[in-house]
C-alpha cells in the first residue's frame, strides 16, 4: 500500500511530510476547529452537515476559512480518493494559523486547511452485543457562557479530563453533567434513553454538541414511528430508563447498559436500540433513504 497522503492547505504531503508550524495558535492555544467525518464503502455520510457544523464552529470563534464550502467538500472527497479509502475516518482540522506568541489572533496568518484520512479504529464488536457499562465524570461539561459545547474546537480538554476519569475506572466513555448537574452528553457521543416506547435525549440547550449521528438517529426514529423528546435529563431519567444509547460518528449507536454501577433496564440492549443500529446501518451505507431530513 502507498503512504497515506494528508491534505494541507491545497496540496497532497506524504504522512512523514505532513507538518504545520510550532507557531500555529492551533498548538500553541487550541485555537482552532475540527470535525469528524466517516466514509461508508465510498460514500462520506452527511459531508454536508460536517461542513455546515465545522464552518459554524469557525464562525463563532470568529475564524474565516479561507475556501468555500463546496471547495471543502471537494477537497474532502479527493483526499479520499487519493488514499484509496472506502471505509474511512476523516478529520478535517482548521487552525488559525502560525503567528508571534501572545494570545491575539490578529497577530496570526494563513488559517491552516488540514484534511487526514485513515482506517476507523471502532468500539469492540462484543460492546455493540453486550453494551457498554459507563460512570459519571466529576469534570462537568464546559459552561455554554465560558465555552459553548457547540463548537467543536481544538480545545478538547473538558472532554478529555472527563476520558480520562473513564478509563481510570475501566470505561471507554463517560457520562458528563452540566453545570445545573443535567445530563449532557458523554465526552464523544451523545445519549439517548428509551422510556415507554419513547425516546428522550437531552436537548441543546443542556449545553451539548449537536451531533450528526444524534440528528440522524432523530430523523431514523421519527421516521418508525417512535416519539422522540428533546428535553432537560437528570441522572433519575436515565437509571430509571428501559434502555439507553450513545450516539456518534465512531461509535454510530450503541447501547449503554450501566451506568455508576447501575443496570439500566434489563442491563441487556434492548430493542428500540437495535432497531435503531440497524436501520443507521442501512443509512450510511445508503441502503435506506429517509423520507424528509427534518435536520
Ligand atoms: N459530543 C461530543 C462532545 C463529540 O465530540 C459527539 C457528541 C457526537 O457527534 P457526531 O457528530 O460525531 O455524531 C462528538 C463527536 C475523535 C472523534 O476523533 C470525536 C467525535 C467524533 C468523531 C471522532 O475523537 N466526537
Amino acid at each position: 500500500m502507498s503512504s497515506p497522503k494528508v491534505y494541507i492547505g491545497g496540496k497532497l504531503y506524504e504522512k512523514a511530510d505532513a507538518k504545520v508550524s510550532v507557531f500555529d495558535h492551533g498548538l500553541l492555544y487550541g485555537d482552532g476547529v475540527f470535525e469528524g467525518i466517516r466514509s461508508y464503502n465510498g460514500r462520506v455520510f452527511r459531508l454536508k452537515q460536517h461542513v455546515d457544523r465545522l464552518y459554524e464552529s469557525a464562525r463563532a470563534i470568529h475564524l474565516v476559512i479561507p475556501m468555500p464550502r463546496e471547495e471543502m467538500m471537494r477537497a474532502v472527497e479527493e483526499t479520499l480518493a487519493a488514499n484509496n479509502l472506502t471505509e474511512a475516518y476523516i478529520r478535517l482540522v482548521i487552525t488559525r494559523g502560525a503567528g508571534s506568541l501572545g494570545l491575539d489572533p490578529r497577530k496570526t496568518s494563513d488559517p491552516q486547511v488540514i484534511i487526514i484520512t485513515d482506517s476507523i479504529s471502532l468500539y469492540p464488536a462484543e460492546l455493540y452485543e453486550h453494551g457498554l457499562k459507563i460512570i459519571t465524570a466529576g469534570t462537568i461539561r464546559n459552561h455554554p457562557a465560558a465555552l459553548s459545547p457547540r463548537i467543536k474546537s481544538l480545545n478538547y480538554l473538558n472532554n478529555i479530563l472527563a476520558k480520562i476519569e473513564g478509563t481510570n475506572a475501566g470505561c471507554l466513555e463517560a457520562l458528563m453533567l452540566n453545570h445545573k448537574g443535567e445530563v449532557a452528553e458523554c465526552t464523544g457521543d451523545n445519549i439517548f434513553v428509551v422510556r415507554r416506547g419513547e425516546i428522550h435525549t437531552p436537548s441543546i440547550d443542556a449545553g451539548i454538541l449537536e451531533g450528526i449521528t444524534r440528528d440522524a438517529v432523530i430523523d431514523l426514529a421519527r421516521d418508525a414511528g417512535i416519539r422522540v423528546i428533546e428535553r432537560t435529563m437528570d441522572r433519575h431519567d436515565i437509571y430509571t430508563a428501559d434502555e439507553c444509547f450513545l450516539t456518534g460518528t465512531a461509535a454510530e449507536v450503541i447501547p449503554m447498559v450501566e451506568l455508576d454501577g447501575r443496570p439500566i433496564g434489563s442491563g441487556k440492549p434492548g430493542p428500540v436500540t437495535k432497531l435503531l443500529h440497524g436501520r443507521f446501518h442501512e443509512l450510511v451505507r445508503g441502503d435506506r433513504q429517509l423520507a424528509e431530513l427534518t435536520s
